[in-house]
């Protein structure tokens, strides 16, 4: 279908249309007199945090934005003042950057005195427009760095002295829960008290009964704990008491001794640890300190007798003090601790994003199956977290509480699970009504199964409430089509990142794997950028690859590492490329390329090293659970799919060349530009000579749509073959009906080689598809989420019968950057968003779209309609940006700007402001 817009401008908000091309870009400024500005604002440090206490970097970033309703259109200065001291922030002692001529307003790098642990910092920034008007300066914004080095800790590993095991639920002996506490005197009410804490494990911390935050779940989460560990900081000023107080803890093993996957038995038995330095001032200047050591008592014999990631955790109330934690309890019964010092090789840092928290609370919808003592709660929606509940009870009678995503003709289905035992069981002492919420383990659910209790009271919807938890990102996401199937599919697919985003990027959330895998990361890594601010959270998720990577430049499958499968995939190991490229056009933010350039080349070598003559024959998950695989060997299961495992490799080789070198580019490392390019051009030669023939057909194997998207995506066919090239993938997807025959590898390069190649409508037919293989066949079949298989389960036949069927899956949700970045068409013309190009993708299938995407500079929005031949199209393009709009074949039509008639070839290099534009749409084929 294609249209022949007449367009118009109808009318904007903020002046001007600059309709024309760049020759006239001059003379679109805004001869305006601009009266002082209103001051830049949403100031933010490091990676976007907004949440200043305990940041961890000594030299921070600092970004801002042009406030909306300010004149200033565009930034050509700023200044940026930083001081220890609030009340004299203009005297800038710890840095005055200047008035620095540059437009550039995030991640500007501190270069004023260094800065130390525990700092207090206040920064404001002001901004000179367009027309070099300077602004009023921003409000102050208060950080506070945490401990940045093993230097900064006086505290001990403490820990209960010995180990008690147990078992159920799960089939593993685990170390059980401690429960740690100490008493001090407060000589006063302090004026300041901070609480660094952390722990080889997991932990929750409490003051005086108090805990320190309710809502942090899960920490510290999760990193290469051979090499870092972090830490949090928290305010607990006003949890202190002048006189008698009480610091406490209960800690449990999670990813660091628990089980994952499948660990060794030896480590299983490892007993968490804990480590905890409260800093107390007080008013004459006086300070104090309270640290984890000898000092402080332990039990093992607390109410948590069984916490386990995948398995649950067990509860007796027989073990209950509920005083536990504060002064006027009796700790004579509990023992001394042990206590070790800090291990040289584990940096202890600031936690660098979010933890993971209690984002919300959800009722559950309705009751829907109560037989025989077993009630099951639906709560309409598959999620992460876990089930706060209220429940009625008999003493001594075990209440269970299993999870499931689905039920399968009524019976709950946790084969999903597989040996993740994923129940919990509350021992009661007495009858009545028992509170309680897991503290150490987490679910992937959207059923809840209790067994064992009161049976002589009615279950009520009000027992059990879902407490969703992620890690804490704000979830910006907010595509919206005319079509109600692809707004659930939008929907479904925020809620794989939900489900997924816990402290690190999981591959699902709920069987016996919960693992960091590259491979669906490097896939999901762009539309989550587009959904959620998760820059943070990617960041630091790159700084555990950069740990991980092996000498000799190997990236493992999964982050962090534990020993399970261990080898390197392509497709998957490419993450260490991908990534950082992808975050760097999102954001524009260099440091991201100069943290993670090394990595990028270690692995390219890597890849060298598994390559004979350019060809590779590294290993490779393949184009993961490509659907219809061809069985070649007996007893395969064709996961891997058909495309030709070298050509998989010898494709992402090429791919990870390009993106260093493009990194290498951006760094000005020229040196290594100039091999790079070499390298890579290589590489691509070899590439075409030796899998394909003159007319592009493969020379052996199977062709597959992914052989043709990988070729097209990463730009390894010449010139001259590249419509012979989408001539092929078109084909293969017309003898398939129209359908896709992709994997996860294959899946998120479909929309956008199509769209390059004029094939736009076939992008919609592949979207709008009902049958499997299609994102709808999942819609229709009853997903909440995006599944781990094209088929993971049908109303028809049921589950696929395969182990492996995770029903949270976010890999193949990557299509959601279609949504962004073909039916909106916002893409990046330069990096981080600061000239980008609008090219909305029509189609009859939807009569409208909407949404907006947030960028460095705010949020680009964009909204259409079409309504017969009427197209109407609004676009808002944020302060210190510029916008291409592009329509189909606009440079037949007569445009109006502002009520007069004007000739424009396209809408190029649009300022900030709000642009409506009308069209008529002549044909649709
Ligand atoms: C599965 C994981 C993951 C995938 C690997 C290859 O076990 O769930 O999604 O990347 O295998």
């Amino acid at each position: 279908m294609k249209y022949s817009p007449e367009v118009r401008v109808v009318g904007f908000r903020t002046l001007l249309l600059c309709l024309v091309s760049t020759l006239l870009l001059s003379s679109c400024s805004l001869f305006q007199s601009v009266s002082k500005g209103s001051a830049p604002n949403k100031l933010s440090i490091g990676t976007g945090q907004t949440h200043l206490l305990g940041h961890f970097e000594s030299k921070p970033r600092f970004s801002w934005k042009i406030d909306e309703d300010s004149t200033a259109k565009q930034q050509s200065a700023y200044q940026i003042q930083v001081s220890d001291n609030q009340k004299n922030i203009a005297q800038a002692n710890l840095w005055d950057s200047g008035k620095i001529n540059s437009n550039k307003n995030s991640w500007v790098d501190y270069n004023g005195r260094p800065l130390s642990s525990r700092q207090v910092v206040f920064w404001r920034v002001r901004i000179w427009d367009e027309h070099n008007q300077v602004s009023e300066w921003s409000k102050q914004q208060r950080f506070e760095l945490g401990l940045l080095s093993n230097q900064d800790w006086q505290a001990s590993w403490i820990g209960h002295p010995a180990t008690r095991l147990s078992k159920n639920p799960s089939q593993s002996l685990l170390a059980t829960p401690q429960y740690l506490r100490r008493t001090f005197i407060a000589t006063d009410k302090p004026i300041k008290a901070r609480l660094y804490v952390t722990a080889k494990g997991l932990f929750k911390a409490y003051v005086n009964g108090q805990e320190v935050a309710p809502n942090d779940v899960m920490t510290p989460g999760w990193t290469p704990y051979q090499k870092r560990i972090e830490t949090l900081t928290y305010d607990v000023t006003k949890m202190l008491a002048s006189g008698g107080n009480v610091i406490a803890a209960k800690v449990a093993s999670g990813w660091y001794s628990g089980r994952v996957y499948k660990f060794t038995e030896k480590e299983f038995l490892k007993p968490s640890r804990f480590l905890a330095q409260l800093e107390i001032e007080y008013a004459n200047g006086s300070k104090q300190l309270i640290a984890t050591d000898q000092d402080w008592k332990a039990s093992i014999s607390g109410p948590i007798e069984f916490a386990s990631i995948y398995d649950g955790e067990r509860y007796n109330q027989n073990l209950e003090d509920k005083s536990w934690h504060k002064q006027g309890f009796s700790a004579e019964n509990w023992d001394g601790v042990v206590s070790e010092a800090l291990d040289h090789n584990i940096e202890l840092s600031p936690k660098q994003h979010a933890p993971i928290r209690i984002v919300e609370s959800l009722q559950a919808a309705q009751i829907v199956s109560n037989q025989n003592g077993t009630v099951i709660f639906d709560f309409g929606q598959n999620m992460v977290g876990v089930p706060k509940i209220r429940v009625p009870v008999v003493a001594n009678q075990q209440l269970r509480m299993r999870f499931a995503e689905a039920l399968h003709k009524g019976e709950f289905y946790t084969d999903n699970y597989r040996s993740a035992e994923s129940t919990n069981y509350y021992h009661p002492k007495q009858s009545g009504y028992i509170e309680y919420q897991p503290s150490f383990t987490y679910h992937g659910y959207r059923y809840v199964e209790l067994t064992g209790y009161d049976k002589k009271i009615k279950p009520d919807l009000s027992w059990v409430t879902a407490l969703v938890q992620h890690s804490d990102v704000e979830i910006t996401a907010n595509f919206t089509s005319s079509a109600p199937k692809l707004n659930k599919l939008a929907e479904n697919i925020v809620w794989g990142l939900r489900s997924n985003f816990y402290d690190i990027p999981l591959d699902c959330p709920q069987r016996d794997e919960r693992l960091g895998w590259t491979g669906d990361a490097q896939v999901f890594v762009t539309p989550s950028m587009y959904m959620a601010d998760v820059y943070g959270f990617w960041s630091a998720w790159l700084k555990s690859i950069r740990e991980e990577q092996g000498e000799d430049g190997k990236i493992p499958l999964y982050i962090p590492f534990v020993e399970w499968i261990n080898f390197a995939s392509s497709g998957w190991g490419d993450a260490s490329t991908i990534i950082p490229w992808e975050l760097y056009m999102v954001t524009g933010d260099q440091s991201i390329l100069a943290d993670n350039y090394q990595m990028m080349k270690g692995w390219v070598n890597y890849h060298q090293k598994k390559s004979k003559n350019n060809i590779s024959n590294m290993m490779t998950f393949g184009d993961w659970l490509q659907p219809y695989p061809v069985l070649i060997k007996e007893g395969d299961k064709g996961n891997r799919g058909n495309t030709d495992f070298s050509l998989i490799g010898t494709a992402y080789y090429a791919r990870s060349l390009e993106l260093t070198l493009k990194a290498a580019k951006v760094l000005n490392y020229s040196h290594d530009v100039a091999q790079l390019m070499t390298r890579y051009n290589d590489v691509k030669k070899s590439f075409l000579s030796h899998f394909f023939d003159q007319n592009l057909n493969l020379k052996q194997g199977i062709a597959t749509q992914t052989t043709y998207l990988l070729g097209l995506a990463y730009n390894l066919f010449p010139d001259d073959k590249i419509a012979l090239a989408e001539d092929k993938l078109v084909k293969l997807i017309e003898e398939a009906d129209d359908h896709l025959r992709t994997g996860f590898l294959g899946t998120p390069l479909l929309a956008s080689v199509l769209q390059k190649a004029g094939r736009s409508d076939l992008v919609y037919d592949l979207i709008f598809k009902e049958t499997y293989p299609s994102w709808f066949y999942s819609i229709n079949n009853g997903a909440t989420t995006t599944w781990e298989r094209w088929n993971s389960y049908s109303i028809e036949d049921g589950f696929n019968p395969e182990g492996m069927n995770s029903l949270n899956h976010y890999a193949y949700g990557s299509i959601s950057r279609w949504f962004y970045e073909g039916m909106l068409g916002i893409k990046p013309i330069t990096p981080g968003f600061s000239h980008f190009e609008v090219a909305p993708q029509f189609n009859l299938k939807l009569s409208s779209a909407s949404g907006s995407l947030a960028t460095p500079n705010g949020e680009i929005n964009v909204s259409w309609k079409v309504a017969g031949k009427k197209l109407e199209l609004k676009v808002v393009v944020p302060k210190n940006t510029r916008a291409n709009i592009v329509l189909p074949e606009l440079k037949n039509n007569v445009l109006i700007l502002n009520g007069e008639k004007g000739m424009g070839t396209e809408l190029v290099n649009l300022k900030a402001g709000e642009y409506v534009i009308s069209a008529t749409l002549f044909h649709i084929e």
